[in-house]
């Protein structure tokens, strides 16, 4: 039984990964994705200037998922082509994904020049959802700015590049954006980034439980599962047969997993379970899938991948 996959042309031994933010922000923790049994990783969304990110505490795990307002922490953009440039060379066989995310078009166009001008060969995921930058509001929201960017970013790059997009929650954003989404030559759209501006309290103390913004943070986890699916779903229906779908969103077992492939995700990501368990889980979840697959009588992911049935 087989858990590889396809996407932008490229074979992954496995369809399983990390979502970007989670076990990605360092070359240590990169070392622990890169040692694991997940077909690949993708890097902390990169920005041109190194970052600290928000105030402390800014995650809290709870029992059915996760707030953050991490606030995009990373060692900026060169830091993470460096590391990918040594990952090509140690292990060639594989194709990486650079995370990126700028704070305008103009910036986004930078981070693409010096993506064009090193020697990575992988897949940049552009990042349109973060919702945790004070002032700042998610890019995925504002329909008009994300045709504008996209126009841009393929004038100016030529490699593989898809786009995480925040959680819609209407059927009309589904057709509008999938219209938009559409027009270009997208290698995937990642369904979906954490559910912005959530609040998780503490009866006990009557406080909030994360310092950046009041409290309010992107909520992950079992919390996620429901809106994720749907999102993969719509926009597997949607979007042209080239444009693949990532699935992210609620997945701590093989089951996720399977539910994101048979909604149409063509590769799963983990982000809050990853967070708790640690990059092991992917021993777990490729464990479980096959399970679920050698009881349906499936050999590979394409025998089922995307054949959610409808009721009608
Ligand atoms: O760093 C973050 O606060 C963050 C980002 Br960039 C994102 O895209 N999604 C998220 O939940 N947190």
């Amino acid at each position: 039984i087989s858990t590889k996959t396809t996407l932008a042309g490229f074979e992954f031994d496995n369809c399983l990964m990390n979502a970007a933010g989670v076990y990605c922000y360092d070359a240590a923790e990169l070392d622990q994705m890169q040692a694991s049994k997940a077909g690949t990783f993708v890097t902390k969304s990169a920005t041109l200037q190194a970052r600290t990110g928000n105030p402390e505490p800014r995650y809290l795990a709870t029992p059915l998922g996760s707030i953050n307002s991490m606030g995009l922490p990373n060692h900026g953009l060169p830091y993470y082509l460096d590391y990918v440039s040594q990952q090509q060379i140690a292990v060639p066989n594989k194709i990486y994904f650079q995370s990126i995310t700028g704070f305008n078009i103009d910036e986004d166009e930078q981070l693409l020049a010096q993506i064009t001008a090193s020697d990575f060969k992988g897949i940049v995921e552009l990042n349109l959802s973060c919702p945790n930058v004070p002032g700042k509001p998610q890019t995925g929201y504002d329909f008009e700015t994300v045709e504008r960017i996209l126009t841009r970013v393929f004038e100016v790059y030529q490699g593989p590049l898809g786009i995480k997009l925040p959680p819609y929650f209407d059927i009309v954003h589904f057709d509008q954006m999938a219209a938009i989404l559409n027009q270009f030559p997208l290698a995937f759209v990642n369904c979906v980034n954490s559910i912005g501006n959530g609040l998780f309290i503490d009866a006990a103390t009557e406080t909030v439980t994360i310092k950046p913004k009041n409290g309010f943070g992107g909520i992950g986890g079992d919390y996620l599962k429901p809106t994720a699916l749907a999102n993969v779903h719509a926009f597997y229906q949607r979007l042209k047969p080239e444009i693949q779908i990532i699935g992210t969103g609620g997945v701590k077992s093989g089951q996720d997993v399977f539910e994101h492939l048979l909604c149409g995700a063509s590769m799963v990501q983990v982000g809050t379970a990853l967070q708790k368990e640690g990059p092991l889980i992917f021993d777990r979840l490729t464990a479980e899938l096959k399970t679920i697959m050698q009881q349906k009588g499936y050999t590979q992911i394409a025998d089922f991948q995307g054949q959610l049935k409808h009721l009608d």
